[in-house]
């Protein structure tokens, strides 16, 4: 009883007070994405998401309204990528009432059909034709990258029936536990992770969702990132 209390209270005081805030104080402070409540949004709030998502922790009722930047009513892989992307400069916000994702609609009538996956085509073929980026990333595994065929032969499984939605392939990809510390995603864990590491560390690496995942630890009993020593001394130990 004390915790539905406590949900409720934090519904209905705490969540519109810092939807009021957040409208009032302009981009102060970071309502939308910051799971970690650290006033900013950086790529912990995302690994903070992908670690709920796969169940290594819980996270508070206010978190997890600030987490479902897609507005769909779940806290997926999706909120994780989005964060990511809001945190590389790709998405200008993270409200969901700013921004509308329709994942496949790569020519942005609103609706997923045929005539996306050519007017993919056109546009990996360099025809210069103008795409919605964001609907039309719907493989967001792997390295960071750009658009290309793994969008394109994703996008054409689930109009052929194959795929039951889309982004389906993304889960399998984020659950080993066996990616640890292999932060360029290459399958191995080596010195060219440390050095990946050292870069992102130094702010001249970006990081993929599963790169975050992949570099996340927990210490203390918080997410973080590892630093280039904690992983060279992981590796050392294998
Ligand atoms: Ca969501
Ligand atoms: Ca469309
Ligand atoms: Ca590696």
């Amino acid at each position: 009883m004390k915790g539905l209390k406590r949900f409720v209270l934090l519904v209905a005081v705490v969540l519109p007070m810092s939807i009021i805030l957040a409208a009032c104080g302009g981009e102060s402070k970071a309502f939308w994405g910051d799971v970690t409540m650290t006033g900013t949004v950086t790529y912990i709030d995302s690994l903070v998401i992908m670690k709920h998502v796969y169940g290594e922790l819980q996270l508070s009722a206010e978190a997890l309204a600030r987490a479902d930047v897609d507005g769909d009513g779940f806290i997926t892989s999706t909120d994780a990528y989005l964060v990511k992307l809001y945190v590389d400069g790709k998405v200008d916000s993270l409200d969901p009432n700013n921004f509308n994702i329709v994942w496949g609609d790569v020519n942005g009538d609103g609706k997923v059909d045929e005539a996306d996956r050519t007017t993919l085509q056109e546009f990996l073929n360099g025809s210069g034709v103008a795409i919605n980026k964001t609907n039309a990333r719907v493989h967001i595994g792997g390295a960071d990258r750009d658009l290309g065929g793994e969008d394109s032969t994703i996008l054409a499984r689930y109009l052929s029936d194959s795929y039951a939605w889309l982004e389906v392939n993304t889960l399998p990809f984020f659950i080993a536990n066996n990616w640890v510390g292999d932060v360029n995603c290459d399958g191995v864990v080596d010195a060219d992770d440390v050095a990946y590491l050292t870069a992102f560390h130094a702010g001249t690496q970006t990081l993929s969702l599963q790169s975050i995942c992949n570099a996340g630890v927990k210490i203390g009993g918080a997410w973080q990132f590892m630093t280039p020593e904690f992983l060279a001394g992981y590796i050392e130990s294998l």
